[in-house]
């Protein structure tokens, strides 16, 4: 059911999650708001101050609920705009029913599913992007994760499209003037204004796009594959990662069958690891199965960290290196290091043997380590490794780092508008064309806004939200 056109109804819900707890919280918003909660609440003033908290007994006619904090948030200084109440009970699930169903019969309806968030936007206290920054915080699952998505609440991400928006505006503006004023000898900028903003516009669009991996890997954690041959410590390495025992290990080759994947916070940053069955020539039916996850695993994996022994004489099995997504993921771990060295030339050819085979200029191009997951050596520099790049590109970038894919999709239709407007103005093209361009960058920066929307676009991005958010 869409969300929008709905009514102005008064509504509530509990915004902690189900179940006991120390607390829960009742959310009313809307005009009737705190005369309803006053009837449950007869210790509450007539005339309620904005943000004071009142302590009191909540009951059904003459019947004691529950010992209750009440705060009233005034419209215009609440979260949705509107007159809104919250009530902390404590944290049973038959006090919060019973206080609903006393809502309810003094016409409170339930809310939808983000529905206080959708009145925090049509009321203008935030944007789609401030919206949907609500929600990524709700749902960040490191603290990296979280600044990401506090900044996108906070309004950084909007200031951003927002100049933009002002870029394009000012463009198009011009370009307008000079299709209504072009008979007239109004002074407009000149084409070599237009296209220096417009190339500002053009950068900072880039920037934005090209910041979206970091900004999914930095939400949604990185995903980091243990791949390799049988027996040689991938499942000790992911134990050691993880610092628990996790995963199996034995001397038997081929313990590992289904994948195992477990999480840890690095630096702040979400690491997914994913233990894999070694990849050989199986032969029965289980192992197959194992096998061909490891190798299905590779497209999925941010990162793979290519296991092997480096105390055995190397040969790479040919359904390893035949995987060309590998090339571009790849980071190869030579365990075992605490054991003598087969041949360290043996290892140099490994490492040639498998630039060669993903195409790589050099060698020096596959970041490579030694490593013991018996000793525990070397894993602190792996960590680093993988986490460098979202480090540093977090830590240097001054713009607003996106991780949602509608913001990614909508920039790259922008992008291409503003590089169309470019090729026009440069060639001195006639300013309809041109304004044509610009109008529908525009919408695409002001889609991502939320102020041009469809109950669609509404749709999507609310049925995201629980209960009460
Ligand atoms: N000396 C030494 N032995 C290790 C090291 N890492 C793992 N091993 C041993 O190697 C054997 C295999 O280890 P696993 O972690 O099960 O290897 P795996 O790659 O997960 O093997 P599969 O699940 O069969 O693919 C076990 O006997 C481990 O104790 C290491 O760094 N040094
Ligand atoms: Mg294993």
């Amino acid at each position: 059911m869409s969300l929008l056109g709905r009514d102005d109804e008064t509504i509530c819900a509990v915004a902690t999650p189900p179940g006991k707890g120390g607390i829960s919280v009742i959310r009313i918003s809307g005009s009737n708001a705190y005369s309803v909660v006053r009837k449950l609440c007869s210790f509450l003033p007539k005339r309620p101050e904005s943000h004071k908290v009142h302590y009191g007994v909540l009951k059904n006619n003459e019947t004691d609920i529950d010992e209750v904090l009440v705060t009233f948030f005034r419209a215009g200084r609440s979260f949705t705009g509107e007159d809104t109440v919250e009530i902390s009970t404590h944290g049973s699930p038959t006090i919060t029913s019973m206080v609903l169903t006393e809502l309810n019969q003094w016409g409170v309806r339930i809310a939808e599913p983000g529905e206080f968030t959708y009145r925090a936007f049509m009321s203008g206290r935030i944007d789609l992007v401030q919206a949907e920054g609500v929600l990524s915080v709700i749902e960040s699952q490191s603290p990296r994760a979280n600044r990401l998505a506090l900044k996108q609440l906070q309004g950084h991400h909007s200031n951003e499209l927002k100049t933009l928006e002002d870029e394009l505006t000012w463009v198009l503006a011009h370009c307008e003037a000079n299709i209504d004023f072009a008979s007239e000898d109004i002074e407009t900028a000149s084409f070599e204004q237009l296209s220096n903003v417009l190339l500002r516009s053009q950068k900072s669009i880039q920037q934005l796009i090209s910041g979206y991996k970091i900004g999914k890997g930095i939400q949604e954690g990185l995903f980091i594959l243990l791949f390799g041959h049988p027996n040689v410590g991938k499942s000790s390495l992911l134990n050691r990662f993880v610092g628990y025992d996790r995963a199996i290990v034995t001397e038997v080759p081929g313990t590992t069958r289904d994948v195992v994947e477990e999480s840890i916070w690095y630096q702040g940053f979400k690491l997914i690891f994913s233990d894999t069955a070694g990849v050989r020539k199986a032969t029965d039916q289980v192992e197959k199965l194992g096998v061909q996850k490891s190798l299905d695993m590779v497209e999925k994996a941010d990162k793979v960290l290519l296991v092997l022994d480096a105390s055995e004489k190397v040969t790479l099995d040919p359904r390893l290196t035949s995987l060309p997504e590998l090339g571009k993921k790849l980071i190869v771990l030579f365990n075992k290091s605490d054991q003598s060295i087969h041949d360290k030339s043996s290892l140099d050819r490994v490492m040639t043997d498998l630039s060669k085979s993903f195409d790589l200029r050099d060698t020096a191009e596959t970041p490579f380590f030694e490593v013991s997951a018996k000793s525990n050596t070397g894993l602190d520099q792996v960590l680093s490794y993988l986490v460098d790049e979202y480090q540093q590109y977090s830590e240097s970038q001054e713009s607003a780092i996106i991780s949602n894919v509608r913001h990614k999709e909508l920039l790259g239709k922008a992008a291409v508008s503003v590089e169309k407007a470019l090729k026009l103005i440069q060639s001195g093209d006639s300013p309809e064309f041109i304004a044509f361009e610009l109008q529908s960058g525009l919408m695409a920066i002001q889609e991502i806004l939320g102020k041009k929307f469809d109950d669609e676009i509404m749709d999507r991005v609310f049925k995201e939200f629980c209960l009460g958010k």
